[in-house]
C-alpha cells in the first residue's frame, strides 16, 4: 500500500501548506491558436460523453484538471511557444496526451508525431513518457478519426492511481515554487532593479549638484559684466542727450537770466543722477530676479553732482578792447554819415554833424552788447560742457560703485543657497545609502533564510519525484 502524497510530504516538512490547487473531474483540452481544440472537443464530447471536456478558458484560476489533451496542428513541429503554453496548462496534472491534429490534410503527420514527441521529451524528463497520437476531428472529408485518442483516454481515465499521480504533480508544482521564491529572494533579483534605480538616482544627485554649481557661479558673473556694461552705456547715453539740450539752452541765453541758467542745469543735472540710479536699481533687481536670488539692498540716495561754477564774473580787459575797437567802428560810422549829409545839402552840416555822431554812437553800443553776449554764450557753451563732464564721471562711478556693491551682495547670498542646496543633496545621498543598506540587509538575511530552507524543500520535491517514478514505472509495466 503506498502512502498519500500529503503523508510523503509531511515525513519530510510538516510545515508546509498544501497545493491550494482545487482538483476538476475534467479534460481540458488545449493548444496553440487554430490547432482544432474546439473541433476535438466537440468530437470527444460526442465520443465519451461519461466524462467532461473543457477548454482552457473554462477552468478558472486555482482549478486543476484530471488530464489535459495538448492538441497541435500537423501543419508543422512543436514551436517553443507550443511548449510553454503545454508547461502552463500541465503544471498541476500528471495525466497528459498528445495529439497531432488535422491527419487529413498532412500526409507526413506521423514524421510529425515523432518530431512533437522527441521536442517534448528533450524539454523535460517527465515529457518523455507523454504518449502521442494522431487525430481529425473535422476532416474535410468522411468522419471523424478519433478511435485512437478515445481508446487512449478510457484506458488512461480510469488507472486507479490518477488522483494520487496528479496529486504528487501538484505538490510537485508547489515545492519548486516555493524553492523558485527562495532562490530569487536570496539572489535578490527582485530588489536589482530598485538597487540600481537607487545607484543611478545617487550619480544623478552627484552631478546635478556640481553642474548647478558651476552654472550659477558662471551665469551670476556673466550678468554682472552685462550690468556693467549695460548700465555704463545707459548712464553716458544721458548724459549726452542732456548736454545737447543744455547747449541748446544755452545758445538762447542771455546775460541776465544767467543765473537762472545755472540753477536749471544743476536741476537737470540731478534729475540725471536720479533717473540713472533707479535705472540701476530696476537692473540689478531685474537681474537678480532672474538668478531667483533676492535683490541686492538699495544703497543711500545718489548726492548731487559737484557742479563748477560759470565762469563769467571777471573779463575786464576784454570790455576794455571791446569798447576801444566798436568806439573806433563808431566813429567811422559817425564820420561816413556826416560826410554823406555834407555831400547831399551842404547847409545842413551842423544837423549832419549831430545825426552822424549819433548812429555811430548806437553802431558803437550795439557792437560791443553784441560781442560781449556772444561771448557769454561761449563761455557758457564751455561750462556746459565741462559740467556735463563732470556730471558723467558721477554717474559712471555711481554705476560702478552699484555693481561692486551688488556682486558682493549677491555672490555671498548665493554661497548661502549653494551651501543650503549642497546640504540638502548630501541629505537626500545618506537617505539612497541608508536605503541601499537595508536591501543588501534583506537581501542577505533572505539568502541566509534560502541556504536554511533549500536542502529540506529539495528533500521534498525530490521523494515526490521519486513517488512519481515508482508510479509511472509500475503504469508501464501494466
Ligand atoms: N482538415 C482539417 N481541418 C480541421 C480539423 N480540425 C479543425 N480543422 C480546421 O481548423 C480550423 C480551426 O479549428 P478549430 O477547431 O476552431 O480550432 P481552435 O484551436 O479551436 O481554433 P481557435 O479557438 O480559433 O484557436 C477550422 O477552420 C477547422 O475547420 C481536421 O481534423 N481536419
Ligand atoms: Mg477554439
Amino acid at each position: 500500500m503506498s502512502r498519500s502524497p500529503d503523508a510523503v510530504v509531511a515525513e519530510i516538512e510538516p510545515g508546509l501548506s498544501p497545493p491550494a490547487v482545487r482538483r476538476r473531474d475534467v479534460v481540458a483540452v488545449t493548444g496553440p491558436w487554430l490547432a482544432g481544440t474546439t473541433s476535438l472537443v466537440a468530437a470527444l464530447r460526442d465520443r465519451l460523453p461519461d466524462h467532461t471536456f473543457v477548454e482552457a478558458d473554462e477552468l478558472g484560476p486555482g482549478q486543476a484538471p484530471a488530464a489535459v489533451v495538448f492538441v497541435v496542428s500537423a501543419v508543422a513541429p512543436l514551436t517553443e511557444s507550443d511548449c510553454a503554453l503545454l508547461e502552463l496548462a500541465t503544471r498541476n496534472t500528471d495525466l497528459v496526451v498528445g495529439v497531432v491534429s488535422k491527419i487529413d490534410a498532412h500526409r507526413n503527420w506521423r514524421d510529425i508525431v515523432a518530431a512533437d514527441r522527441a521536442a517534448l521529451a528533450e524539454r523535460a524528463p517527465r515529457y518523455a513518457d507523454v504518449p502521442w497520437v494522431g487525430a481529425a476531428a473535422a476532416p474535410g472529408l468522411g468522419e471523424p478519426r478519433v478511435d485512437e485518442l478515445v481508446d487512449l483516454l478510457r484506458q488512461q481515465l480510469s488507472h486507479p492511481d490518477l488522483g494520487r499521480r496528479n496529486r504528487l504533480r501538484a505538490w510537485e508544482a508547489r515545492l519548486q515554487a516555493e524553492i523558485d521564491r527562495y532562490r530569487a529572494d536570496g539572489d535578490g533579483l527582485d530588489r536589482q532593479a530598485h538597487v540600481e534605480a537607487l545607484r543611478t538616482q545617487r550619480d544623478e544627485v552627484v552631478r546635478a549638484r556640481r553642474l548647478a554649481k558651476s552654472e550659477h557661479t558662471i551665469a551670476l558673473r556673466s550678468q554682472l559684466q552685462q550690468a556693467r556694461l549695460q548700465l555704463g552705456y545707459f548712464a553716458r547715453n544721458r548724459c549726452t542727450s542732456v548736454r545737447a539740450e543744455l547747449a541748446e539752452d544755452a545758445a538762447q541765453t542771455g546775460r541776465r537770466r544767467l543765473g537762472e541758467f545755472q540753477s536749471y542745469v544743476r536741476r537737470r543735472a540731478d534729475d540725471v543722477v536720479t533717473e540713472v540710479d533707479e535705472g540701476i536699481t530696476a537692473h540689478l533687481g531685474d537681474m537678480a530676479a532672474g538668478l531667483n536670488l533676492p535683490a541686492p539692498p538699495p544703497p543711500g540716495p545718489p548726492s548731487p553732482p559737484d557742479l563748477p561754477g560759470a565762469p563769467l564774473k571777471s573779463r575786464r580787459s576784454e570790455t576794455q578792447l571791446m569798447t576801444v575797437l566798436g568806439a573806433g567802428f563808431g566813429l567811422g560810422v559817425a564820420l561816413m554819415v556826416t560826410r554823406l549829409f555834407a555831400g547831399l545839402a551842404p547847409g545842413l552840416t551842423v544837423a549832419g554833424l549831430v545825426v552822424g555822431g549819433l548812429v555811430g554812437l548806437a553802431v558803437t553800443v550795439w557792437v560791443v552788447g553784441i560781442r560781449g553776449l556772444l561771448q557769454d554764450r561761449a563761455v557758457l557753451d564751455r561750462w556746459v560742457t565741462d559740467a556735463t563732464n563732470t556730471l558723467r564721471s558721477a554717474v559712471e562711478q555711481r554705476v560702478g560703485s552699484r555693481v561692486l556693491a551688488a556682486e558682493t551682495a549677491l555672490t555671498s547670498e548665493l554661497s548661502a543657497r549653494e551651501q543650503a542646496e549642497s546640504a540638502a543633496a548630501e541629505d537626500r545621498i545618506a537617505e539612497i545609502n541608508a536605503e541601499l543598506r537595508e536591501h543588501a540587509m534583506q537581501t542577505a538575511r533572505a539568502a541566509a533564510l534560502r541556504d536554511q530552507r533549500l536542502p529540506t524543500l529539495q528533500d521534498a520535491i525530490d521523494a515526490v519525484r521519486a513517488e512519481l517514478a515508482m508510479d509511472n514505472r509500475q503504469k508501464r509495466a501494466e
